[in-house]
């Protein structure tokens, strides 16, 4: 059977862009298909400035979120990455196979390594060194496939050259895995800045809807979303990045194109109008589902576990065998 893992870091509240890229497919699709194991990475959010009780805060909220989302602990794993010691362990021996350059070459490792300098903050050591980290989270699984936004490609192509040097170095150990993306949405960008994706970490609140906003306030972010100065409605995303992303962020609502939508609109306003009620419909039932599971927190908290529980036995084997095969000496007993 095809073995998925994907996570979510808890740096911020999850936004749109990481329901439409990556958490709806996840619930609407690859839970039913496949072995699936879905992660909040909590060790992912300690690579930038981060306050201790914030991301225990967001870590829960994450996991609550995502079985609001529909994750079905009958049908998946759902874990919290910290709590499964194998990630960590494997992580050093992927440190051990990637070079210093490849590590530096990372978009995401450039952008926000620059942001921390430009706040006047110190680049930790992790920020850098995380990509292994990652592939360490995917590679113990022995993970064929990766569902992810557009912004995680980069990482996944790593991962997939850390496992062919691995297993060409030192023998077959790993699945070689590959990335997948949603047909629509793979990026949802800022509202506010359409030329910048919609993150989670971001301080731009205005431009970004996040999966527990009301609706009247989803409707005022899509209202002011900023467009751009010509008037007809088209589907460019060089020309028109803003009319693009609300007609992706519609698209991918309604299960239409965007192409095709873009044709049936004369005006500005009705496409806001209606990607905003869109949006309001698709996550109404994911905040109504996250305030009962926020009634009663011991369920959450069970599912974590014995996700927890499964996921350390999925992965022991295989990051065992890397431990072997990479020269290690097995401990007695
Ligand atoms: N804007 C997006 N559009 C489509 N997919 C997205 N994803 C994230 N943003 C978008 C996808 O959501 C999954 C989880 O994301 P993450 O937690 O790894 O990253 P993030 O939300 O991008 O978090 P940060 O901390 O805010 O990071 P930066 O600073 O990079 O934006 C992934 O599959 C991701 O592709």
């Amino acid at each position: 059977m095809t073995r998925i893992f994907s996570g979510i870091k808890p740096t911020g509240h999850l936004t749109l862009g990481n329901y439409l890229g990556a958490v709806r497919r996840w619930a609407e699709v690859d839970q039913h298909r496949a072995d699936a194991l879905f992660c909040v990475v909590d060790l992912h959010a300690l690579t930038v400035d981060h306050d201790p009780a914030r991301v225990r805060r967001l870590s829960r909220q994450a996991a609550t979120l995502l079985l609001a989302s529909g994750l079905d602990p009958e049908l998946c794993t759902v874990f919290v990455q910290s709590h499964v010691d194998e990630h960590t362990r494997l992580s050093y021996l992927l440190e051990c196979v990637a070079t210093d350059g490849e590590m530096r070459r990372m978009i995401q490792y450039k952008e926000k390594a620059a942001r921390e300098r430009a706040r006047g903050g110190s680049v930790r050591l992790s920020l850098l060194t995380y990509p292994a980290l990652m592939a360490a989270d995917i590679l113990a699984y022995g993970t064929d496939e990766v569902p992810v936004g557009d912004d995680q490609t980069q990482h996944v192509e790593l991962t997939r050259d850390l496992a062919v040097r691995f297993n060409q170095r030192y023998g077959h150990t790993f699945v070689v895995p590959r990335a997948t993306r949603p047909e629509v949405a793979a990026r949802v960008m800022n509202l506010q800045e359409p030329l910048s994706k919609m993150g989670k970490s971001d301080d731009s609140g205005p431009g970004i809807v996040y999966l527990l906003d009301e609706p009247d306030t989803v409707r005022k972010k899509v209202a002011r979303a900023v467009t751009d100065s010509g008037q007809d409605v088209a589907y460019d995303r060089e020309k028109q990045p803003g009319i693009a992303n609300l007609l992706e962020i519609l698209a991918s609502c309604t299960g239409g194109s965007p192409e095709a939508l873009s044709g049936e609109y004369r005006s500005y306003g009705a496409l806001k109008k209606d990607t905003a009620e869109a949006v309001v419909e698709v996550l109404r039932p994911v905040r109504e589902r996250h305030q009962a599971l926020c009634a009663d927190p011991a369920p959450v908290d069970d599912v974590l576990r014995r996700g927890a529980e499964r996921a350390r036995e999925l992965a022991r084997p295989t990051v065992d065998a890397a431990y072997r095969a990479i020269g290690l000496l097995p401990a007695a007993g």
